[in-house]
């Protein structure tokens, strides 16, 4: 078995967590725990406020999803609830891959039952029968307590037919992945489920009208769905006023790399990158050489630039992104050329292969940066910075999906903010 992951432990009754509250303090295996921890309360004001009232708080509060990409959830919700076509189902994206994600490993094996509550939230508002978790396939602690959490919801009428009298029935079955990263991409997802070779679809369609098993399906990542209890239990008022009135509610960041306190860290929107760096004990080794937010498809901001809001918009605005939340921390000891390599190889090895521009590109990309870094210091590596702009300019605007719009950003964002491979850096 792997270790469990680091959680930033929450001290008991610290008003300021709300997604972690429960992780260290209640028994994951246990339901009666959950409950005596606030644990189904959520599902109860569901039943009274009814599906379109629960979609209507999740709208109000300005829930965006936490998975990368920051769609706002209660509409995914509204608009896949009209659909008139049935079943709607429910895909929870538990593949978390995104190098440096592990929030989601957290949740679901310190507190599981907040999971299989908050799809069961999702399905009653929705109105879908079935639920699906796509379990990253190397989560195997995880898999065991939502498996526990399952059978026991459902032994306990948590799940299953008529839950707890109200009608209304849901169940959920695990799906595991096996190691791709593409089959995070949530249409890759649909096509794994149902048997056929993870490679995403065109959209549009949206999953909303035409997802799993061609009916309209939300997808949601575990973080997103697990916002929706606080919603519920605050009311949409009290939880749109934590954060900014853009990015509201809590986020928990991935902290990894050169820094004294690695972990799981829950803040409000709106603290600043310094803040949190501070919080996880400061960069290790002499000093700070960059962060590389939002993961392998993020973006690197400079030591001067710790300022930076993290928030969707204020990333936005600085030129990066929060992506799933990854906060990589790297010294000055750190060689950028090694990091960026890795980061292609990534790419290449993880590209589905379905399109050209990210077929090709990833492969030139990882080409070019190797024939760089192969270099003296200093050489000239004009006519491969040219190429590499080239090729992450044709996978940006061509490519099928995320994985190859998004492969040249951290590429880019180095070559660009932090003058990795300019004459100056040059030592
Ligand atoms: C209805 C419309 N629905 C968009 C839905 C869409 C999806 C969501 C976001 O990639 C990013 C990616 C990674 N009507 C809609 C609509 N939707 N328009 O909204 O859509 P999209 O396509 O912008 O993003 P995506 O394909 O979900 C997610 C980045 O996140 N990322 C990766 C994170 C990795 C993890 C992990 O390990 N847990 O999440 C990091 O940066 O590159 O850009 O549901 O259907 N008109
Ligand atoms: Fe596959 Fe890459 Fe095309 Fe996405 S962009 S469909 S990962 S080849």
């Amino acid at each position: 078995d792997e270790p469990a992951a680091e959680a930033a432990v929450p001290q008991a009754g610290d008003p300021s967590l709300v997604l972690l509250r429960r992780i260290g303090r209640a028994d994951p295996a246990s339901l009666d725990d959950y409950r005596a921890n606030g644990g189904y309360a959520a599902l109860r004001r569901a039943f009274d406020l009814g599906p379109a009232g629960v979609i209507r708080e999740v709208l109000e509060s300005g829930l965006v999803g936490r998975g990368g990409a920051a769609f706002p959830t209660g509409r995914k919700w509204e608009a896949t609830a009209r659909q008139p076509d049935h079943p709607h189902y429910l895909v929870c994206n538990a593949d978390e891959s995104e190098p440096g994600t592990f929030k989601d490993r957290v949740i679901m094996e310190g507190d599981p039952y907040a999971l299989v509550e908050a799809m069961t939230v999702a399905a009653y508002a929705v109105g879908c029968p079935k639920g699906f978790i796509y379990l990253r396939g190397e989560y195997p602690r995880a898999l065991r307590r939502l498996e526990l959490a399952i059978a026991t919801a459902r032994s306990r009428g948590f799940l299953g037919d008529d839950i707890l009298g109200h009608g209304f029935s849901f169940d959920i079955e695990i799906r595991r992945g096996a190691g791709a990263y593409i089959c995070g991409e949530e249409t890759a997802i649909f096509n794994s489920i149902e048997g056929h070779r993870g490679e995403p679809r065109t959209k549009p369609p949206f999953p909303v009208e035409k997802g799993l098993f061609g009916k309209p399906t939300v997808v949601n990542n575990v973080e997103t769905l697990v916002n929706v209890l606080p919603i519920l239990t605050m009311g949409a008022p009290a939880y749109a006023a934590v954060g900014t009135p853009s990015s509201t509610g809590t986020k928990l960041f991935c902290l990894s790399g050169s820094v004294h306190r690695p972990g799981i860290y829950e803040l409000p929107f709106g603290a600043t990158l310094r803040d949190l760096l501070e919080l996880a004990g400061g960069a290790t080794g002499g000093g700070l050489r960059a962060v590389l937010l939002g993961g392998a498809a993020g973006a690197f901001v400079r030591a001067d630039e710790l300022d930076v809001p993290l928030t969707f918009e204020g990333t936005r605005a600085a030129g990066a992104t929060l992506g799933s939340g990854v906060v990589l921390v790297l010294d000055d000891t750190v060689d950028m050329a090694r990091i960026l390599l890795r980061i292609a190889e990534f790419f290449r090895d993880e590209s589905c292969g379905q399109c050209v521009p990210c077929r090709v590109g990833t492969v030139r990309q990882e080409e070019a940066l190797h024939r760089i870094s192969r270099r003296p210091p200093g050489a000239d590596s004009a006519d491969d910075l040219t190429l590499l702009r080239d090729v992450g300019r044709a996978m940006r605007d061509a490519s099928i999906c995320g994985l190859g719009q998004t492969a040249w950003n951290a590429v880019e964002s180095a070559i660009d903010r932090l003058g990795v491979f300019s004459p100056s850096e040059a030592k």
